[in-house]
């Protein structure tokens, strides 16, 4: 397969769909990923939100950061009310994407069963989840996907015991049109992400690692840093499936090139939410993080690339 086209910072259109000035925390990793997501699925679109920190950011009416319209939701119902909003378009004759953007409480844990149904029904629905890994809105409670080890305020004081969902797996297990996994440090990535995703039918699903300074208890200044420290450890891999076929995107794409990833204390180090981890689980983790990396690497071999 070839590669796809790169837009580039330059190649950005200069057109702003969110107005100066939200209710986002400083170094907030969803404002970055929101302004550039929104570049990439221009004015021909209207949101659902649950509740979460992008609706606050969005803010109350009247008054709004947005430019097109949003619907607010109930927790569990996003992808239900996207595909009402999507079949009320198409009896009007309208292309509008209908785009669910959700947080990771509102996907892995309350809004679950309504994105199966969706998924099942291959609904022609763009879904994003931004994956801050805790229910960060209402104070940092662990949700689906914090980490195994993390700390949050309904953890106890040697962090979640439980392993995080993969729902990106979970997703493609239902085989929609399209999953791709992003990261709020490669916000380029998204954006070409979006654009192919808008280009086919059927339910596409994006899940994007999203770091959050308040809520991961790291310095606001090294959300990009950190977001991009957790892709070249190899913790989280960048990747579309199309047609069911996996194909790692270029910032992971190039680790396999990599003798040794980056170790993954550098990118727990920065973290408060990190701290109970103990030195027998980090080891642990990097165990499974570099024997992952070595399938990939064996998969290659045996394609022949
Ligand atoms: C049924 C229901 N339960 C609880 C809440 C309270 N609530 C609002 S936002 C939120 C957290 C959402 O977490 P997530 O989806 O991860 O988004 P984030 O806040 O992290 O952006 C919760 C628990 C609610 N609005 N509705
Ligand atoms: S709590 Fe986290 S995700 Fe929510 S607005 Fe603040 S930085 Fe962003
Ligand atoms: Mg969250």
């Amino acid at each position: 397969m070839t590669s796809p086209a790169k837009t580039t910072v330059l190649g950005l259109t200069d057109e702003e769909l969110i107005h100066p000035g939200n209710r986002a925390c400083t170094g907030c990793g969803l404002s970055v990923l929101y302004r550039i997501g929104l570049k990439a699925l221009g004015r021909d679109c209207i949101f659902v939100v649950p509740p979460s920190c992008l609706t606050v950011m969005q803010g109350l009416y009247p008054i709004s950061a947005t430019q097109m319209p949003v619907l607010n939701g109930t927790f569990a119902s996003t992808a239900a009310i996207a595909t009402g909003v999507r079949a009320a378009m198409k009896r009007r004759g309208k292309k509008t994407q209908v785009v669910a953007w959700a947080g990771d409480g509102g996907t892995s844990d309350i809004g679950i069963q309504a994105l199966s149904g969706a998924l099942e029904r291959n609904e022609d629905i763009i879904y994003i989840c931004y994956d801050n890994e805790a229910y960060m809105n209402t104070g940092v409670q662990r949700s689906g996907t914090t980490p195994r080890g993390g700390l949050t305020t309904t953890t106890p004081y040697t962090g979640k015991q439980e392993q995080s969902k993969n729902v990106p797996e979970i997703v493609a297990a239902h085989n929609p049109a399209y999953v791709a996994t992003c990261s709020a440090s490669f916000p380029l990535d998204f954006h070409d992400k979006l654009l192919r995703a808008k280009e086919i039918k059927g339910l596409k699903y994006l899940h994007i690692q999203t770091p959050c300074p308040p809520g991961w208890g790291c310095d606001e200044r090294m959300t990009i840093e950190i977001g991009r420290m957790a892709v070249e450890c190899g913790l989280f891999d960048l990747y579309e499936i199309i047609d069911g076929t996996k194909r790692l995107s270029e910032p992971s794409e190039r680790l396999l090139n990599k003798k040794q990833l980056r170790p993954l204390q550098d990118y727990l180090a920065l973290q408060t939410r990190f701290a109970a981890l103990t030195e027998e689980q980090v080891a642990g983790m990097q165990k499974r993080i570099d024997e992952r990396w070595k399938c990939y690497r064996e998969a290659l071999k045996e394609e022949g690339q």
